[in-house]
C-alpha cells in the first residue's frame, strides 16, 4: 500500500488528508493543471473508513447517497451491496476512487503535517512534516477530517491495564478476536452502539460503562434491493441535485408540519412509520423537532417508550432511556439490535452516573461500587471533533498569528472555508460549515468544487493570494450563532458544542442553516466576485 517517494520542494498546493475530501480535491486541482500532493499520516486512503475498523462500523447515510456524484460513470458503475454500507465496503470504495483517478502517485503516505507557516513576502506556505521534510506551497488545503482526532478519556490508571486496549477510532487492521473474552466497552455514542451488538455475539461477557445514554433508531439495514438501486441509477443526476437543496444533503421526506399541530394518533403513526423504515429520516417526522422543545419531547418520549418495550429489565431500560438532552441535539445514533443486546445473558450495563469509574487497574476497571476484571477494554470515547485535527498542526499565519490563539474562544472562520489572517489556507468541511450536520460527501463535494472554482478564478486573472476579511468572518460567525440559538442544539452537552473535551470552548461549531441555504450563500458570494475575500 504505502511507498516512499520524495516530496517536491515546491508545489502549487499541499493537501493534507487522503479521505474523500483530500482525494476529490487532488482530482480537481489536477484538472486545473496545478501541481498538488496529498500528505497523509496513514499508510492508505479512506480517512474515517481507514481508521474506524471496529466491528459493526457502518455508514448511517444510505449507500446510494453516501457516495460521490461528480462523475456519472463512477456512480453508475459502483455497486453497493447493502442499504447502509459497512466499513470494509466503504474502504474498498475509497481505494477504488484512488485507483480509478490514478491518485496514488501524488499521495505521500505515512507523512504527518506538523506545522505550516505563511511566508508573507513570498505569499506561500512552508509546510513541515513529522520527518522534517519541508515543502513550499502556494496553497494549503486541510482535508484533515472533522472526526479524525480520536480521544482517549482522561481516566486515571488508563496505562496500567495489562490486557488489550483498543480505541474505536484507531482500530487494528487485523481481526480482534473476542471469543471467550471478558470485554469492557467505555462509552455509548454511535461507535459503541454499532460495536456492542457485534462484540456481544462473540465475547464471553460484555460490560458497557455508560455515562450518558443516547437516542438510537434501528437502521433496518438489508442487502441492496436491486429495484431500489435501479430507481436511483436511472435518475441519479436529478436526485443528487435535489439532495443538495435539502437541509442535511440527504434526500428524504421532511414533514413540514409541527408535531403539535396534529392529533396524538397521527403523531404516533408518523413516528411509528419512520421507526419501521429505519435510519435518521426519523428526525424528519415533523418540521419543528429541532426547534421546539415541546414538539421534540413527543419524539423523545416515543423513542424512550420503544427502549422500554425492547429492554426486558426495567432498570436497565430506564438507564438506557436518554432524558438529559432533546432528541437529535446530540448526533442521533443508528443501530442494528443495540437495545435488544441488553437482553442477552452475557451483557451488563454499568450506569456511571450512579457508580462512576474510579480508576482503570492492571486487571480491569474499578468503579465507586466494585472491581471488574477484563481481558479487553474498548474505548468508544469519541473524538476532539471539528477542530482537533486542525489544531494538532502548528499554523502560523500573517504577522505571526497562531490558529490556536485565534480559536482560543472557539473556531472563527468565513463560511468554514477560510480564516482571516491565514491567506491561501482552505478547510474542507471546516467549523462554520454544515459539515457534520450533513451527508458529508455532499458537503465535501460542495467545498471542493467551490475552492476549485476560486482557484480557477484566480488562475485566470493571474492572482496569487486570497484571504477572508475580518469583517466578513465576523458577520458569518455572528450569523452562525444566531441560527444555532434558534434551535435546541446549544442546550445539549454535545461534541458539536465542544463539551466532550475538558477546557474546550463551548461554542456550537457546525453551521445549522442547512446545506441548501449554505450552498446558495457560497455561490452568491462567488458570483459577486468572492465578496468577503481579498484577492491579490
Ligand atoms: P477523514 O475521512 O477524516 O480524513 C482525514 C484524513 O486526514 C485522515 O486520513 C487523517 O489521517 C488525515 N490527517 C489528519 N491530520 C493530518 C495531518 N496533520 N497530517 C497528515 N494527515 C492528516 N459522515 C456521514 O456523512 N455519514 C455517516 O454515516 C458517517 N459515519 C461516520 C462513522 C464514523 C465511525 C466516523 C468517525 C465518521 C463518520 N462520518 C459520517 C463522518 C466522516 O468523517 C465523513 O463522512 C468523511 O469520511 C470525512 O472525510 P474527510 O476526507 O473529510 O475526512
Ligand atoms: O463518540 P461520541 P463516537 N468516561 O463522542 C463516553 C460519528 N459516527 O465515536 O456522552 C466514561 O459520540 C461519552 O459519554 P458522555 C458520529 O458523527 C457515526 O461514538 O460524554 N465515558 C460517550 O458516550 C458520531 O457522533 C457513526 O457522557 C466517557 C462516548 O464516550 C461521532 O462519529 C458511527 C468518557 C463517546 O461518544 C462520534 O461518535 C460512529 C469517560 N471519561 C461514529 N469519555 C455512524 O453510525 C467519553 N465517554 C454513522
Amino acid at each position: 500500500m504505502s511507498e516512499t517517494k520524495s516530496l517536491p520542494k515546491t508545489l502549487d498546493a499541499v493537501i493534507v488528508g487522503a479521505g474523500f475530501g483530500g482525494m476529490y480535491m487532488l482530482h480537481r486541482l489536477r484538472a486545473l493543471g496545478l501541481s498538488a500532493r496529498i500528505l497523509e499520516q496513514a499508510d492508505g486512503v479512506g480517512g474515517t473508513w481507514y481508521w474506524n475498523r471496529y466491528p459493526g462500523a457502518r455508514c448511517d447515510v444510505e449507500s446510494m447517497q453516501y457516495s460521490f456524484s461528480f462523475d456519472e460513470a463512477l456512480q453508475q458503475e459502483w455497486q453497493w451491496s447493502e442499504r447502509f454500507a459497512a466499513q470494509p465496503e466503504l474502504l474498498r470504495y475509497a481505494n477504488h476512487i484512488a485507483d480509478r483517478y490514478d491518485l496514488r502517485r501524488d499521495i505521500h503516505f505515512e507523512t504527518r503535517v506538523a506545522s505550516a507557516r505563511f511566508d508573507e513576502a513570498a505569499e506561500r506556505w512552508t509546510v513541515t512534516t513529522d520527518k522534517g521534510e519541508v515543502v513550499s506551497a502556494r496553497h494549503c488545503v486541510m482535508a484533515t477530517g472533522c472526526l479524525s482526532a480520536a480521544r482517549l478519556p482522561d481516566i486515571k490508571g488508563i496505562a496500567a491495564f495489562k490486557g488489550e486496549t483498543y480505541h474505536t477510532g484507531y482500530w487494528p487492521h487485523g481481526k480482534v478476536d473476542f471469543t471467550g473474552k471478558r470485554v469492557a466497552v467505555i462509552g455509548t455514542g454511535s461507535s459503541a452502539i454499532q460495536a456492542i451488538p457485534v462484540i456481544a455475539a462473540e465475547a464471553a461477557q460484555v460490560t458497557v460503562f455508560q455515562r450518558t445514554p443516547n437516542f438510537s433508531i434501528p437502521s433496518r439495514n438489508a442487502p441492496m434491493d436491486e429495484a431500489y438501486e435501479q430507481s436511483w441509477k436511472s435518475d441519479y443526476a436529478a436526485r443528487r441535485r435535489e439532495a443538495r437543496t435539502m437541509r442535511t444533503g440527504i434526500l428524504y421526506a421532511i414533514n413540514p408540519l409541527s408535531a403539535l399541530e396534529v392529533d396524538e394518533a397521527t403523531r404516533q403513526a408518523e413516528y411509528e412509520r419512520r421507526w419501521e423504515n429505519g435510519g435518521t429520516a426519523f428526525m424528519g417526522a415533523f418540521g419543528d423537532l429541532i426547534l421546539n422543545k415541546a414538539s421534540n419531547d413527543t419524539a423523545a418520549e416515543f423513542v424512550r417508550n420503544k427502549i422500554r418495550g425492547m429492554v426486558k429489565d426495567p432498570a436497565t431500560a430506564e438507564a438506557l432511556a436518554p432524558k438529559d438532552h432533546p432528541i437529535g441535539t446530540k448526533r442521533i445514533c443508528v443501530d442494528t439490535h443495540y437495545y435488544e443486546t441488553y437482553n442477552r445473558p452475557n451483557v451488563a450495563l454499568v450506569n456511571l452516573r450512579e457508580t462512576p469509574i474510579d480508576t482503570i487497574t492492571a486487571t480491569g476497571i474499578r468503579t465507586s461500587a466494585r472491581d471488574f476484571e477484563f481481558d479487553v477494554i474498548v474505548l468508544a470515547t469519541g473524538f476532539d471533533a471539528m477542530t482537533g485535527a486542525l489544531l494538532k498542526i502548528d499554523f502560523e499565519g500573517r504577522g505571526g498569528r497562531r490558529l490556536s490563539a485565534e480559536w482560543e474562544h472557539g473556531p472563527r472562520s468565513q463560511l468554514g472555508l477560510m480564516v482571516a489572517g491565514f491567506p491561501n489556507l482552505f478547510m474542507i468541511t471546516g467549523p462554520g460549515s454544515p459539515s457534520v450536520l450533513s451527508n458529508m460527501i455532499v458537503s465535501i463535494e460542495q467545498h471542493v468544487d467551490w475552492i476549485a472554482g476560486l482557484l480557477g478564478h484566480m488562475q485566470a486573472r493571474g492572482l496569487a493570494c486570497v484571504e477572508a476579511t475580518e469583517e466578513a468572518q465576523a458577520d458569518w460567525v455572528r450569523h452562525g450563532m444566531e441560527v444555532a440559538e434558534k434551535t435546541l442544539y446549544p442546550s445539549a452537552a454535545s461534541w458539536y458544542m465542544g463539551a466532550n473535551i475538558p477546557g474546550k470552548p463551548r461554542v456550537f461549531m457546525p453551521y445549522i442553516g442547512g446545506v441548501g441555504v449554505y450552498r446558495e450563500t457560497c455561490d452568491a458570494i462567488a458570483a459577486r466576485g468572492y465578496e468577503g475575500f481579498r484577492l491579490a
